[in-house]
């Protein structure tokens, strides 16, 4: 099984959608095994985005993550980093394919309400950064029998 990180952004937290958007997870198959709110300190919103610190829209978007709580998970299934990505849809509400999750609630780039890592070596840089091994839980679904 697969481990990835992803994040309900202030947006979608604002905007009442964190049930919403771990509903869609969780109807899925995938398996919750971290979840917290917090507020990502500007330092480690630059590590998280560190691949983009000469991009234009780096400042904006770390104002932007920053700017009020976000609500961080690790979800764990068979090629879990693959499926999140197919779920949110692209980086661009305005391409994201109809019914994923960035299409159904997102109007802009800048504020496209869901995080998911891109591939499964930033799924482990991400959730390191973001959670503690402390604070991931392992435990058996009985319900896996029937997913997988
Ligand atoms: P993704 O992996 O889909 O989150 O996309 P990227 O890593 O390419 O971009 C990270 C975040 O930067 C996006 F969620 C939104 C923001 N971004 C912009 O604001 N403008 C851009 O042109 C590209 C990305």
């Amino acid at each position: 099984m697969e481990r990835t990180f992803v994040m309900i952004k202030p947006d979608g937290v604002q905007r009442n959608l964190v049930g919403n958007i771990i509903a869609c997870f969780e109807k899925k198959g995938l398996k919750i095994v971290g979840l917290k709110m917090m507020r990502i300190p500007r330092d480690l919103a630059e590590k998280h985005y560190g691949e983009h610190k000469d991009k234009p829209f780096f400042g904006p978007l770390v104002d932007y993550i920053t700017s009020g709580p976000v609500v961080a998970m690790v979800l764990e299934g068979k090629d879990a980093v693959s499926t999140v990505r197919e779920m949110m849809g692209a980086t661009n509400p305005l391409k994201a394919a109809p019914g994923t999750i960035r299409a159904t609630y997102g109007m802009d780039i800048g504020r496209n309400v869901v995080h998911g890592s891109d591939s499964p070596a930033s799924a482990g840089r991400e959730i390191n950064l973001f959670f503690s091994p402390e604070e991931l839980v392992d435990y058996q679904r009985d319900v896996d029998r029937w997913i997988y």
